[in-house]
């Protein structure tokens, strides 16, 4: 079995598809998970949401130790607040890809700073719940080629 595929989502994402859609979309988190699932092609895929910042932490630890493939992070408001997410980030040695629903940068102020860019590989943001099928299909082309260095 080979090594799945984290792909994380932070604070109040399990309300996706509720409110706000001129920002966030109609497409619910249990729509995006099954995109996912889609664009990862069988690849094993862990699929989570968390409100709590630990409960995101560990999850990174058990990618670490599991030997991920990947990981792709929507780590939501904790983006722009939480170091303890980005330390935790800084462990993992794989390819890691930021996800945005909406382009941060266009938005307000307090979105712009992102404290998990430091450590991705790569980020995504503006592409809607298209960027979580996107972003997986990332992680198989990065990891592949990470093997075969
Ligand atoms: O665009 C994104 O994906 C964000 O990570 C979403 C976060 C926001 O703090 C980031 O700056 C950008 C907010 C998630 C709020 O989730 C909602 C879910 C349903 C309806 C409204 C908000």
């Amino acid at each position: 079995m080979s090594a799945p595929i984290y792909v994380l989502n932070g604070p109040n994402l399990n309300r996706l598809g509720t409110r706000e859609p001129e920002i966030y979309g109609r497409t619910t988190l249990a729509e995006v998970e099954a995109m996912c699932r889609e664009a990862a092609g069988g690849h094993p895929l862990e699929f989570r949401q968390s409100n709590r910042e630990y409960e995101i932490i560990d999850w990174v630890h058990e990618a670490i130790d599991r030997e991920a493939a990947g990981i792709v992070i929507n780590p939501a408001a904790f983006t722009f607040t939480s170091i303890a997410i980005l330390d935790a980030l800084k462990m993992f040695p794989g390819p890691l890809i930021e996800l945005h629903i909406s382009n941060i940068h266009r938005r307000e102020e307090i979105y712009h700073r992102s404290l998990v860019s430091r450590t991705a590989t790569a980020v995504i943001a503006g592409l809607g719940a298209q960027g979580y099928p996107v972003a997986v299909g990332a992680v198989l082309e990065l990891a592949a080629r990470r093997k075969a260095a």
